[in-house]
């Protein structure tokens, strides 16, 4: 059984806060980005809020250890639950979010896979099982795990063990379904194909069904 996250990449505090509220009871968190957030700055958390569940930060964060520990300030003092990391900058740049985002009593998710064809090039493979075994030793809450890919999902599964979560991107637009993935993951992260539906609510419930 997995929860439902909404990708929310759409642009403009006006079409956020209508296809937020539009699903309205029918997500368990809300993940804002760079789309989203460079269209409105941060203070459309607060907007969000309203909607009274988790709103995480899907920033992607790959910078040295300070800069990590800044961007995790300005996203919990916005009011955010949750931010999404890159590994790949190394222990002590992982280490630096994680604590950030405990500090700030956030919760910390780590990219080791993405969903993406090209994620072969570099994000995948014996890297992502790398990035999955520092996630773990850095005591980060989850990792980022591809649906389109469910054999790896599964294989990143075994290495984290059932402690920490997995959040899945891919389903719907990328071709994934909740099928694929639900009984190894946490969580499926849904976009395009909820917040372009003629009826977002009606397409967020019917994920939801599909994931449970
Ligand atoms: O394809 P969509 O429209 O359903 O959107 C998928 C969302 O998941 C979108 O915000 C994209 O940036 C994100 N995503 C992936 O699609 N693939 C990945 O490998 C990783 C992410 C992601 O969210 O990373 C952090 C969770």
């Amino acid at each position: 059984m997995a929860d439902l996250l909404l990708a929310l990449d759409v642009k403009g505090k006006a079409e956020a806060v209508r296809v937020a509220a539009a699903c309205a009871g029918e997500l368990d968190a809300i993940k804002i980005g760079y789309p989203l957030v460079l269209s409105t700055g941060l203070g459309i958390v607060k907007d969000l809020a309203k909607s009274e569940i988790p709103i995480i930060a899907d920033f992607k964060v790959a910078d040295i250890p300070n800069t990590n520990s800044l961007i995790c300030e300005e996203v919990f003092g916005a009011g955010c639950a949750g931010i999404i990391t890159h590994a790949f900058c190394g222990s002590d740049s992982l280490a630096a979010c994680v604590d950030a985002s405990h500090d700030h009593g956030g919760v910390c998710f780590v990219v080791c896979e993405m969903s993406h064809p090209g994620a072969l090039d570099f994000l995948s493979g014996e890297n992502a099982e790398r990035m999955a075994r520092m996630a773990k030793a850095a005591g980060a809450d989850g990792i980022i795990a591809p649906a389109t890919r469910p054999e790896r999902t599964a294989t990143l599964r075994g290495i984290i063990g059932s402690s920490m979560k997995i959040y899945s991107p891919g389903v719907g637009a990328q071709g994934a379904q909740p099928e694929d993935v639900k009984k190894y993951v946490d969580g499926i992260i849904v976009g395009r194909a909820i917040y372009e539906a003629a009826d977002p609510k009606a397409a967020a419930h019917e994920f939801r069904v599909r994931a449970r």
